[in-house]
């Protein structure tokens, strides 16, 4: 079996999510209660209840072949340490700032170099595709990570929708730029909006998927609602979230960390342990919620996907390429 344990605080999410504002407090009591006698601490469930506000529950099935076979950081791990920066830089800013944000409705402009353009709801982008569970490793360039249950669909399948043309070589992504919802938006940490790019191959490649959902339900703010890109063999920054923007080009595009630091972040941003970045190693990685102390342990080549991924870089010099 994929996943070996019950996930934490499952039952007590679907009911927070089915639960009107008026009879929250009531339930809110009643699930404390219960959780008190189950021996779980009450801030967790806090953490949980608040998080899970705005959720509902997706429809899917699960990929067994492409997920890992390692237990999920538990939902209150993946939805209170997350990197928004447009929701504040600390970790715990995205959860406790991100509550004023509206992922509906949404739509995606769809530009550049594709036969099909123009502005589409979430739901067109989304629609004919079944949603699929993956469990990937999100490798932070910060040195953790973390096990993640996500829900999305293959970014590929959506993509050719749109009849790229063969001017296409990389692919263009854009987040949403809201500062009256997004605090961090006011200040100038980063240059906005936050933006990131992919090549067209990897954009392509069947491990890559736009997300829609975590855990079962719908994103929440803090994890990039209500779409966001995941790409298991790079570093998280490569994963935008709330993306309003798709454009394919011929040029590789800027993205946002390299903006801000060339030296330290580059185009690509392939996991790789023998790379370090210039200011920490990335050799080991600390893996978040595992155990007491967070193991730290060694770090894959391309986060594990080295069979999978290696031809997309075949003659690339990969210190150069970072
Ligand atoms: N728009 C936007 N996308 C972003 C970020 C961000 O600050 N803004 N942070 C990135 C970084 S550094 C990581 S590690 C992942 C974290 O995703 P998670 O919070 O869902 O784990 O999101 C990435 N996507
Ligand atoms: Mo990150």
């Amino acid at each position: 079996m994929l996943i070996k344990r019950p996930r934490p605080g499952d039952s007590a999410r679907i009911q927070a999510s089915e639960i009107t504002p008026e009879s929250a407090y009531v339930s809110r009591r009643e699930l404390l209660g219960a959780a008190l006698a189950l021996g779980i601490g009450a801030a967790g469930m806090g953490f949980s209840l608040r998080a899970d506000a705005a959720t509902t529950p997706l429809k899917f099935s699960r990929n067994a072949r492409l997920s890992l076979q390692e237990e999920p950081n538990s939902y209150e791990d993946i939805t209170t340490y997350n990197n928004f920066y447009e929701f504040g830089t600390g970790k715990g800013d995205p959860v406790a700032n991100s509550g004023k944000f509206k992922p509906t409705p949404w739509s995606v402009k769809v530009s550049g170099e594709a036969e099909i353009t123009g502005t589409f709801t979430l739901e067109d982008v989304l629609k004919g595709h079944a949603l699929e569970e993956r469990v990937y490793r999100l490798r932070c360039v910060e040195a953790w990570s973390m096990v993640i249950p996500w829900i999305g669909i293959p970014l590929a399948a959506v993509l050719k929708r749109f009849k790229p043309t063969s001017n296409a070589r990389y692919v263009a992504f854009e987040t949403v730029h809201r500062p009256a919802e997004m605090p961090g938006q006011r200040s100038n940490v980063l240059k906005w909006p936050y933006v990131e790019g992919l090549r067209i191959d990897e954009a392509m490649h069947p491990l890559t998927i736009l997300a829609v959902g975590l855990y079962g339900k719908t994103l929440p703010n803090q994890n990039g609602a209500p779409l966001r890109l995941i790409v298991p063999w790079k570093y998280g920054f490569k994963g935008i979230k709330s993306i309003v923007g798709i454009r394919f080009t011929e040029r590789e595009p800027p993205t946002s960390w390299n903006i801000s630091a060339p030296d330290e972040y580059g185009f690509y941003a392939n996991v790789n342990p023998t790379v370090d970045h210039p200011r920490w190693s990335q050799a080991r990685e600390r893996q978040i919620g595992a155990g007491f102390l967070s193991a730290r342990v060694p770090t894959q080549m391309f986060n594990g996907y080295e069979k999978e991924v290696a031809q997309l870089y075949r003659g690339m010099d990969l210190r150069r390429y970072y």
